[in-house]
């Protein structure tokens, strides 16, 4: 009898200590460049940051995630051919930079769909969110969470923009997208295309007059050091995307991609909260720093949105007539 019990002691303890093994080969010692293209004091900074700490405590230490802001590693579609590449592990950027990779993106872009954060978060959280995430996988992408970039509004150096009109003429930078140069030149602006890195220069050498951003970039940017007027129009609720590389991702361990999951899950809930919190100060902040914010009527808010209808139908056109079907029936579902 004595003999058993000796026994099973022993296996308990093979076992246990195989266990402990098997644990301990789950964490490699890993560095991860994680780039993204605001500066390091922004709220997309402190998000980074955030996701970094808490990898850092879910892998027990063994990974350092350093992130690398203001497009030190490159601009949204450089990073993205960089992750594609292997040449980098994780970035954080605009969903109207994948567009082309992936052109159903764009249907984020269509404005004045979402009302509010919470339509918002519940569709992109959701399944039509995730669907979109999982079709850059065959990219060589891994789409991870979802963050807030917020609200786009209007900032320029000539005018106050209180109506469509304002806009004629105006030089007004946006993102390298069809959906945003559809959508300006129908309000009668000269849209230009170019890369987030390049903005500040452009507006303050003139080069553009103008830009549009949720006022958390326009603050964190010191776009009011070159933008005298700011109207606030959110005509369009922008994310960001938290993506991997998946050539990377393939070789992490099971308990490695756990802890990158739950740490992107953690951070997105710690950046939109600093998100909404930044935005709702961002204003009367700017104020501070000279602006002279307008506040666009809903009226005009409406003949506006009239006018993007022209863009909005061009894109369907283009072959994403499905997902902008699928996004409006998730929104109405989120409705409810
Ligand atoms: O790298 C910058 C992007 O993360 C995002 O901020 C882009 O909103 C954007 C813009 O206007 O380019």
């Amino acid at each position: 009898m004595k003999k058993f019990f000796i026994k099973a002691a022993v296996v308990a303890m093979a076992v246990a200590g195989a266990a402990s093994v098997v644990h301990a080969a789950d964490y490699s010692t890993r560095i991860v460049r994680f780039g993204y293209g605001l500066n390091e004091d922004s709220n997309q900074g402190r998000a980074v940051r955030y996701f970094a700490d808490e990898v850092g405590k879910r892998t027990g230490g063994k990974w350092k995630v350093k992130g690398f802001g203001a497009a030190a590693l490159g601009s949204d579609p450089q990073m993205q051919n960089a992750l594609i590449g292997g040449a980098q592990e994780m970035m954080v950027g605009s969903t109207a930079t994948l567009v082309g990779i992936v052109g159903d993106f764009g249907v984020y872009d269509l404005p004045f769909i979402f009302s509010n954060e919470k339509e918002a978060d519940a569709v992109l959280d959701g399944p039509f969110g995730q669907k979109l995430m999982d079709r850059l996988q065959e990219k060589g992408l891994v789409g991870l969470v979802y963050w807030e970039n917020g609200f786009r509004d209007l900032t320029n150096s000539k005018h106050p923009i209180t109506k469509m009109e304002d806009m004629q003429g105006i030089k007004l930078r946006v993102m390298q997208n069809p959906v945003y140069i559809d959508m300006f030149k129908g309000f009668g602006a000269n849209a230009v295309p170019l890369a987030f890195s390049e903005l500040f220069a452009a507006l303050e050498t003139k080069t553009v007059d103008g830009q549009e951003n949720p006022v958390t970039t326009i603050e964190s940017s010191k776009f009011y050091e070159v933008q005298k007027y700011l109207s606030l129009t959110h005509h369009v609720y922008s994310p960001w995307i938290v993506l991997a590389s998946k050539k990377w991702w393939d070789g992490l361990s099971a308990d490695e991609k756990k802890a990158v999951q739950g740490a992107a899950i953690a951070s997105r809930d710690f950046e939109r909260k600093d998100s909404r919190e930044a935005s709702a100060k961002a204003i009367q902040d700017l104020k501070q720093k000279g602006m002279q914010v307008t506040t666009v009527s809903p009226a005009e808010l409406e003949r506006m949105r009239k006018t993007t209808t022209a863009a909005v139908d061009k894109f369907s056109a283009d072959g994403h007539a499905q997902v902008v079907k699928d996004l409006q029936a998730a929104l109405a579902a989120a409705k409810k």
